[in-house]
Parts: structure tokens; C-alpha cells; sequence
């Protein structure tokens, strides 16, 4: 089912920004609830790959086998939804962000009495990471895995950070997070050392999701762009038994402190498609469990695009990019990587009457803000760089291969591409699929007005088919 977006400058206020967020797509018909009881091994994942296939809605698992917390999945599975979170028309969505991105609006602080998130508190010998849904979700996987944790660290320097990690359960107390090297935590927690705080924060505001899932230079805590993005503060307190400041309105925190050693993590099936191998990954000791009184778990789905791990990593980086592209390059008008193409591998930069030789610097440059791109597209302004069908129509027919394309060797890209023989090497391919001065061809179609009138009667047509 499709959601008509008001058109609007800011997101819904959300007094209780996740639970508000899940009402108002259960409204929308984009929620549903799974009743029947569901296993968390292989069944929740099998759940979701149907409904990633499907673009469909997020799920509300209500019954999971052996536990009493329910979970949630595949929430920002369709780009729709992104867009409901952030309050933007879709149309618009950079444009948007980019404006609203332009400053940062940092938390305010609440006590512990007041913040949701602390209504249970375990601690000692009371943590116990089986009491939370932690699914398995593929064969092969290492083992149980956190999928949506914001995991949230501090460095004396750099202050807060948020990303999106991994988390592979070590036991009832313990866990890995697996944080790439071109990754902030990872300068923490090797800078820092032992006792180095993190906490994993489930069900928190929509938009600290998005904040977390894209990079930002050192420094610029994610709570304050989600502040940015919502146009108000979001709530912190202080975490129970860590020296952090964590959202006050979570459903449920996993506190943890670094044990100072690594062990092999993995395998677990990633946004690629493919399973990664075991690696090390640091350990970290849980401190703490806190939660409301009655949490919802959160849950994001990785495998064979599509997923909705890459539906939102990556987004707001897009619109930073644009608008920074833009200073320098007038004519550039969007930008994005498709999330059914691996999110990582392809980027499409929007052009508009520009001169010719400008396309390579315009590609060349993307390349600054993306490095693990692996094939660089240029197309003009009468494609839409969202649709692959559409980019892939302007490759086919306005690209001569020898003359409109280049290679660039021994460049980097991500440490989890199966493609490279030598980790995080790869080459890049630079396409330039805009109308050169010679093209020859001419679009064609019936009037517009005549178009609009038939659109009328043509969806009257699909209704009645959908609804018998
Ligand atoms: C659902 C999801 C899962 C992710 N899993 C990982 C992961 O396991 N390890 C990692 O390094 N990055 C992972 N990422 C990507 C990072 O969260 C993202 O690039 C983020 O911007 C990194 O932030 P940082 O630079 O502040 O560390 C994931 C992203 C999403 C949306
Ligand atoms: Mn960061």
C-alpha cells in the first residue's frame, strides 16, 4: 500500500519518537502484526526475506518461542517509510535533509526516574542477554546476532559516536561488535582500551537510526544530527552502570564496557548477499540491561539485496554529498546509491547541462565523498537515479563503452567485497550515460494532457482488479 506524504518541512512531533513512529504506520497500513508464535531461529528471518521480496510492511512479531518481549522488523525496508520517518516528501528527500542537515540541534538531559528506557534495571548477576529475542537467522551464522543495535561509544577527544554494528552473543553476559576499520568505534575502543564504554540502544527514535547508519566526520555526535533531522532535541540520561549519556525514550539498553581482547566473530550473512567470513572482533563484558516495563526488540534484516539493512545505511550521506557537490558544481541536481544494487557498489550523480569534460571531475569527485564505490554513473536530469530500471535504460542507450567509460586501478572499497582478491582493493569503473552532442535519439510518447486524462480512468481500472 502506498502512503501519500504531506508535503512538509518537518517530521511528525513524537513526544515517545518510536512508539509514535510504529503507531503511525500501523495507521498507514505499513505495520503489521504477526500473532502466531514464531521461532527465533531461521523463522523470523525467513519472515523477513518474504517481506523484504515483497517491499512489505514492518513486521510486529507478538509471539516469539521462549520469550516475553516481542520484536520488530524490516521498519525501514522501503524507502517510503525512510521518508515518513524524516517527515520529507519523498520526491524531495536530499533536498530536504541536506537543508535540515546544515546545523545540529544537540539532546537534552533527563534523570534516570523519568527516562523509559531505565524502567527495569539488571545489573550483576541479573544480566542475562538470553531474557532479550535475539534471533539466529541463517544457516552457517555464528551465532545468535543484534542486527539493529545503535551502538553508541565515547572517546575523551571525540565524544559521543553512533553506529550501526553487528553484535554476535558470546554468552549471557558477553558480546562482539564487529566495527569495519574506516569505522569510528574502532579508533575508540583501540585508543581507549579496556573499560572502554559502549551501549546498545534498540527502539530508539527513527531518526537516530538514520543518523547512526551514515558517517559523520569525528566528532559530530549522531545525536544531534537526529536532533537536526527531527528540528528538536531528542532525550538523554545517564546510563545505569557506564560513563554515557544514552537516549532517554529506548526501548531497551544493552550496556557494555571492552574486555580489552578479541576472539573470532562470524560468519554471518551480510547486506552483500554472501556470508562473511570469521573474523576477530573485540569483546565487550555487559554491564547492564535496562528496559520499559514492556519493550519491543528491534530487528534489521541482512542478505541478498533486496534488505533493509542497505534500504537505510548510507541515506543521509547521499544528501550531505549533494549538497556539498553542489557548492563546487552547480549543475549537479541528486545523487544516490541504489540499495538494490548493494548500496556500496554503484553511485548516480544527476547532472544538468554541463560541459562535457566536467562529467569526469563531477564522477571523480563523488568518489571523494563515496570511496568504496566500485562503478561511478553520470546521467542527465530527465532520469531518475532511484529507478535502476531508468539507469540502466540511459547506460544501455546513451554510452558508447570505448569512448564513455574509464577505468581506475587499485582504488579502495569495503573490507567485505567477495569480488576483491586483495581486501579492501578494488578498481572503478566511471560511466558517463549522459546525451553527448552527437546522440541521435528522440523521446516520443502521447501528449501529457492526454496522458493525465486516461491516468484517471487507468487507475479506476487497477482498483477494481486489486479490490476483486
Ligand atoms: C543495519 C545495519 C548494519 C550495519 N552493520 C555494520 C557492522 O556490522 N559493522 C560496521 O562496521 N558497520 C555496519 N554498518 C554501517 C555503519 O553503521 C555506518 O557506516 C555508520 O555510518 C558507521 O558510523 P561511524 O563512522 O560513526 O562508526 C551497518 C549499517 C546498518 C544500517
Ligand atoms: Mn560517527
Amino acid at each position: 500500500m502506498t502512503v501519500a506524504l504531506q508535503r512538509g518541512e518537518r517530521p511528525a512531533p513524537r513526544p515517545d519518537p518510536f512508539r509514535d513512529f510504529l503507531n503511525e504506520l500501523e495507521a498507514a497500513g505499513e505495520l503489521v502484526r504477526v500473532t502466531g508464535e514464531v521461532d527465533p531461529q531461521y523463522e523470523i528471518c525467513a519472515y523477513c526475506r518474504l517481506a523484504a521480496d515483497a517491499a512489505g510492511p514492518a513486521l510486529l512479531f507478538e509471539s516469539i518461542k521462549g520469550y516475553d518481549i516481542p520484536a520488530l522488523a524490516n521498519l525501514f525496508g522501503t524507502r517510503q517509510r525512510i521518508a515518513m520517518a524524516a517527515g520529507a516528501p519523498l520526491s524531495e528527500f536530499s533536498s530536504v535533509i541536506a537543508e535540515r542537515l546544515r546545523r545540529r540541534i544537540p539532546p537534552v538531559g533527563v534523570v534516570g526516574s523519568e527516562a523509559p528506557c531505565q524502567q527495569v534495571v539488571l545489573t550483576g548477576r541479573e544480566v542475562d542477554l538470553g531474557r532479550v529475542p535475539i534471533p539466529f537467522w541463517n544457516v552457517g551464522d555464528g551465532g545468535n546476532y543484534i542486527s539493529a543495535g545503535i551502538n553508541m561509544g565515547a572517546h575523551p577527544k571525540w565524544g559521543r559516536n553512533s553506529g550501526i554494528y553487528r553484535n554476535m552473543v558470546r554468552g549471557r553476559n558477553e558480546i562482539f561488535a564487529q566495527i569495519a576499520p574506516d569505522h569510528q568505534q574502532r579508533l575508540f575502543y583501540e585508543d581507549v582500551g579496556k573499560g572502554c564504554p559502549m551501549a546498545i540502544v534498540l527502539g530508539a527514535d527513527p531518526l537516530l537510526y538514520l543518523a547512526a547508519g551514515s558517517d559523520f566526520p569525528l566528532g559530530d555526535d549522531e545525536v544531534g544530527v537526529a536532533g537536526a533531522l527531527r528540528c528538536a532535541p531528542l532525550r538523554v540520561t545517564k546510563a545505569a552502570a557506564i560513563d554515557l549519556d544514552i537516549p532517554a525514550d529506548a526501548e531497551i539498553v544493552i550496556e557494555t564496557e571492552y574486555t580489552g581482547q578479541s576472539d573470532e566473530e562470524g560468519p554471518f550473512n551480510e547486506f552483500t548477499g554472501y556470508q562473511s567470513e570469521r573474523r576477530p572482533a573485540p569483546i565487550w563484558s555487559v554491564k547492564a540491561i535496562t528496559m520499559r516495563r514492556e519493550p519491543i526488540m528491534h530487528l534489521a534484516f541482512a542478505g541478498k539485496p533486496p534488505n533493509e539493512n542497505i534500504a537505510f545505511w548510507r541515506e543521509l550521506e547521499d544528501a550531505v554529498a549533494l549538497d556539498a557537490l553542489r557548492r563546487r558544481f552547480p549543475m549537479v541536481t541528486n545523487v544516490a546509491r541504489p540499495a538494490e544494487l548493494a548500496r556500496d557498489f554503484w553511485g548516480i550523480v544527476q547532472v544538468n547541462n554541463i560541459r562535457p569534460m566536467y562529467v569526469r571531475n563531477v564522477m571523480l569527485a563523488l568518489t571523494y565523498f563515496m570511496p568504496r564505490l566500485k562503478y561511478i554513473v553520470a546521467v542527465d536530469d530527465d532520469i531518475d537515479i532511484h529507478n535502476v530500471t531508468d539507469v540502466f535504460w540511459a547506460i544501455s542507450t546513451r554510452v558508447d563503452p570505448g569512448r564513455d567509460s574509464f577505468i581506475v586501478e587499485n582504488t579502495g572499497t569495503g573490507p567485505i567485497d567477495p569480488s576483491s582478491y586483495v581486501a579492501s582493493t578494488t578498481s572503478k569503473l566511471f560511466i558517463d550515460a549522459t546525451r553527448k552532442a552527437h546522440f541521435r535519439g528522440i523521446v516520443s510518447s502521447p501528449p501529457q494532457d492526454v496522458i493525465e486524462k486516461v491516468r484517471v480512468r487507468f487507475d479506476e481500472i487497477m482498483r477494481r482488479r486489486r479490490n476483486d
